[in-house]
């Protein structure tokens, strides 16, 4: 796992997991299983959910999910060849950021949301780490619905790795140089036949 210091903190629930050159905290249950159905549910029904595409090796290919961009205006987001626009806030997300901002200590002014129909969609290695996020982005990921492994590997060394499930009503807080020296991806699997989503919430200096 190659993990430096992992302890569980009783008082906010949170598990902080110290890598070489970088910072996750993880709360597992930030939201209670009613509010993490609810939100489920919500966003399932009301985000206007894209099949986006980027181009890799001169051809068009699909994302393999369905993605929306969220945010105040002038927050565009570039990223594998797109620029991303943001829609409004909606009640949901904004229910959703009021409650993870203060555990984040971070304002945050956009979100990415990603719906992985079922394990056959997918998030392949990369990191946030484009420009616009700034040095030593907070990233607060929220997840509802289907488990999912969330994998993270030392860019310079793919033998240094770390592993974490991410279920239903967690926060994720990815900080520090995670960006600068890790990537993480979300792979397919065969074990899971049901809906995830995925809210990145991030500060996008204009
Ligand atoms: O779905 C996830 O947990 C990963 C999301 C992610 O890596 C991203 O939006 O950059």
């Amino acid at each position: 796992m190659n993990v430096q210091g992992s302890f569980f903190d009783d008082q906010d629930a949170a598990t902080r997991i110290s890598l070489l050159n970088g910072e996750l905290v993880y709360y597992p249950q930030f939201f209670t299983t009613e509010e993490s159905d609810n939100f489920m549910q919500k966003l399932t029904d009301t985000i206007a959910w894209k099949q986006e595409s980027m181009t890799m090796y001169g051809k068009r290919v699909q994302f393999p999910r369905l993605m929306a961009w969220h945010g105040d205006s002038p927050t565009s987001y570039r990223f594998s060849g797109n620029t991303f626009s943001p829609e409004n806030w909606t009640p949901s997300l904004l229910q959703i950021r009021d409650r993870i901002t203060p555990v984040s200590g971070h304002a945050f002014n956009s979100v990415l949301l990603n719906l992985y129909r079922n394990g056959n969609d997918s998030m392949g290695w990369h990191a946030d780490d484009e420009p616009e996020l700034g040095r030593q982005p907070v990233i607060a990921s929220v997840n509802f619905g289907a488990t999912r492994r969330f994998l993270l590997r030392y860019k310079s060394d793919h033998q240094r790795k770390y592993e974490l499930p991410l279920q239903h009503g967690s926060l994720l807080i990815m900080k520090g140089m995670l960006q600068e020296y890790w990537e993480h991806q979300v792979p397919k699997t065969a074990k899971v036949s049901t809906g995830r989503i995925n809210l990145t919430f991030r500060f996008i200096h204009p």
